[in-house]
């Protein structure tokens, strides 16, 4: 229930919001702000006016839900404009997180005072917009041009401190009580003969100086590089700049027309759909029933790249973690590698010396696995290979306590065939980590047939303490991931084989907005990897599915990538970044002519469509299978882990923006080259059958 209401204590009105959870400026919230300001303005005996709202957080920025949908008048923008003109004294008394709409409500009233803790911030870039209500054209005038723009081309919450230090918060109080630190504030300004002071008269900060005028070309030019494929950032600039030319009216008029060009941009639907998507991954049915269990130590088995990476993840988190590795040589350079991240962090300033030593405390390694008998998680990190993961859970079954859950951190395996070999199946699940597992944000969590709740609760809960995004899958070759991967990689070497070169594919995809090309991704992780998964699944591989060989030929060359310095490109000193290998082509010509096929030309349009239509296909049967519980928890994956556009919202829902009727006709084309390949899969077909989009499916 939104209610806006107001008290008057002696000459000062308290207005208390209360839209729960965040207190998001909806329109009923912006109707009963209106209508208070409106009827506190002619309240003679009121000298001071103190807005807040006591729930979880100050305003957290509109509402989000709105967006897309007609936002009805009172606009937020002509609220903060009557805030700000009142002949009252106008005080914001903040805490938690006031966001977006929340900060420029409270930049719009003459005062601010903050409880301690509190972080403000206009993250509307995130979501593809602007700050619409007076942000970009009054946060300059309070902080000054440069952070102004820093603070909404990162969208990063800014501390109190720092925010008082530059002029956004006039006062930090002592405690959360927002409402007396409202009105104690109010009594001590209106006490020392304060009266209004609209923000929009402030402009000792943004005289347009010579200074100001280099930092706003300094950031246009890194923004030509850093958001080149982005709207809303140039968008924020564009009006930070021109309002220094207008009156400030003039200003707002010119921020309204950005912000509608923004709302109108796809690039918000696909940002505001991640972000409803990464808090829709934790709606799952085990974390209705499950209770997660202590977390306190942890055992990681294996100090290779994942291992050592798994391991500092869980160090950062806080958690007392003991390595397992076959001999000291092992040990000596997992330590090494530990050891050598951090001290650069400590270079680069991300940390002090005694930090680094206070988190080398948490880590021990060694080669006997009975020392880990007092661990409550173990997470294996072994060798590819299911006899030798068996081995390990066997053991560890047989030597850790019984309410130890043991995880693996395979990439593609069979999570229920591990579980198999544990004495309680109910404490096995995947957790799959992503490289560097330190840094990547991704955590598939793989819930096998036998795992429990609580097993799920925890690893939920771990992910949280760790600050990585979670996403539930079930057990199949790859889970959702690795799963599409495998898909769009065959499809892109039957491009190949066909006629496209893989260095335009890469040159596509990188151009549709992706981190990197799939050739570039296949370089970093290292070539021998795929070629390790193509002999796994030979065996089992239909006679008449289509195997394309150019990627074992590029492989029995030994040329792996990066870890190599030649892969598909070249690598190494004096080597310019994404310098195709030359031979590749050649290579890619010889297998041409070996299975007699007569390459043709690819537009950009067929590749695009052919790597869209394979990621959506196979997204599409995870959905069928439930491997995946909605359609967004699969976009939540591949914008977390494999570098697919954000502001295109993922693969799925950049299917729905462009038709799912599309994509089906795409598919249905592409299968009458190859039935196995592509037979369009039911729940598409039902899809479009119905009019119905992926949306529906969330
Ligand atoms: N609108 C609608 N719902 C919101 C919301 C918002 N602004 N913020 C959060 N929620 C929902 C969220 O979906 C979840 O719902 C629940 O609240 C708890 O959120 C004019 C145009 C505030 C730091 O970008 O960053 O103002 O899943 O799980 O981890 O210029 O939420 O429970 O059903 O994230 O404690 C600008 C967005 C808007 C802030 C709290 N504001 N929110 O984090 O909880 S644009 C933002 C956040 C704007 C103006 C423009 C975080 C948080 P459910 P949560 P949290």
């Amino acid at each position: 229930m939104t209610v806006v209401k107001h008290n008057i204590l002696d000459d000062i009105a308290v207005i208390e919001i209360s839209n729960p959870p965040v207190n998001a400026i909806s329109g009923d919230v912006r109707n009963g702000l209106l209508r208070t300001i409106e009827e506190l303005s002619s309240e003679k005996k009121v000298k001071a006016i103190v807005i807040t709202a006591p729930d979880r957080t100050f305003l957290a920025g509109a509402d989000i839900k709105e967006f897309g949908k007609n936002i009805d008048a009172p606009i937020l923008s002509d609220i903060c404009d009557k805030i700000e003109n009142l002949d009252k004294i106008v005080v914001a008394s903040l805490h938690g997180t006031p966001l977006g709409g929340g900060l420029e409500v409270a930049m719009s009233a003459h005062y601010r005072i903050a409880a301690p803790k509190t972080k403000v911030g206009l993250p509307e870039v995130l979501l593809g917009i602007l700050p619409g209500a007076g942000g970009t054209q009054r946060l300059p005038r309070l902080c000054g041009v440069s952070m102004a723009l820093e603070m909404m081309l990162t969208g990063r919450h800014v501390p109190v401190e720092e925010a008082f230090d530059n002029g956004i918060i006039d006062e930090i109080a002592t405690n959360n009580k927002t409402v007396e630190n409202g009105i104690a504030y109010a009594k001590k300004l209106i006490d020392k003969g304060f009266t209004v002071r609209p923000t929009s008269k402030i402009t000792d900060k943004i005289n347009n100086s010579k200074e100001v005028k280099e930092t706003i070309e300094k950031v246009k030019a890194n923004a030509l590089k850093k958001y080149k494929n982005l709207f809303s950032p140039h968008a924020i600039i564009k009006s930070v700049e021109e309002g220094l030319n207008l009156d400030f009216s003039e200003g707002i008029k010119n921020e309204r027309n950005l912000f509608k060009e923004c709302i109108e941009s796809p690039q918000r639907k696909g940002l505001i759909h991640s972000f409803f998507a990464e808090r829709a991954i934790t709606k799952i049915p085990e974390l209705k029933k499950g209770k997660p269990s202590e977390l306190n130590k942890i055992g990681v088995i294996g100090g290779g790249t994942m291992g050592t990476g798994i391991s500092m993840a869980a160090m950062n988190a806080g958690f007392e973690v003991i390595m397992i590795e076959q001999n000291q040589e092992a040990i000596k350079k997992a330590l090494d590698k530990i050891d050598s991240t951090y001290e650069r962090n400590v270079k680069l300033g991300r940390m002090t010396a005694d930090q680094k030593d206070q988190i080398m405390e948490l880590f021990r390694a060694d080669t006997d696995m009975s020392v880990l008998q007092d661990r409550d998680l173990i997470i294996e990190a072994v060798f590819e290979n299911m006899d030798i993961k068996k081995e390990v859970f066997i053991k560890l079954s047989e030597l850790c306590n019984k309410k130890c859950i043991l995880a693996s951190n395979t990439s593609y395996l069979d999570v229920n065939e591990i579980a198999k070999v544990v004495d309680d199946p109910n404490r096995v699940i995947g957790l799959h980590f992503f490289s560097p597992a330190n840094i990547m944000k991704l955590l598939e969590i793989v819930v096998a047939d036998k795992t429990s709740d609580d097993t799920v609760a925890t690893a939920f809960m771990l992910a949280k303490k760790m600050r990585k995004v979670p996403v539930r899958s079930g057990v199949c070759d790859g889970f959702i991931g690795n799963r599409i991967l495998s898909k769009y990689l065959v499809g892109t070497y039957h491009m190949v084989e066909d006629g496209a070169s893989p260095f335009h594919i890469d040159k596509v995809l990188r151009e549709f907005g992706c981190a990197m090309g799939v050739f570039q991704v296949i370089d970093l992780a290292g070539g021998d990897i795929g070629w390790a998964t193509r002999k796994r699944k030979a065996p089992f591989r239909h006679k008449d599915d289509r195997y394309v060989e150019i990627a074992d030929r590029v492989c029995e060359r030994g040329w792996f990538g990066q870890k190599t310095s030649k892969g598909y490109y070249l690598y190494g000193e004096g080597v310019e970044f994404l310098t195709p290998n030359p031979e590749i082509e050649i290579i890619c010509n010889d297998e041409r002519k070996r299975v007699g096929i007569n390459p043709k030309t690819f537009s950009n349009e067929e590749i695009l469509d052919r790597y869209i239509a394979a990621m959506v296909y196979e997204g599409t049967k995870i959905l069928q299978e439930k491997i995946a519980i909605r359609p967004s928890d699969i976009d939540v994956v591949y914008t977390n882990g494999y570098g697919f556009p954000k502001w295109r919202g993922g693969p799925m829902k950049y299917a729905d923006m462009i038709g799912l009727d599309k994509i089906l006709s795409n598919i249905q084309k592409f299968s009458e080259e190859d039935k196995r390949f592509w037979s369009p899969p039911q729940l598409l077909i039902d899809l479009v059958s119905k009019g119905a989009n992926f949306d529906s499916l969330n």
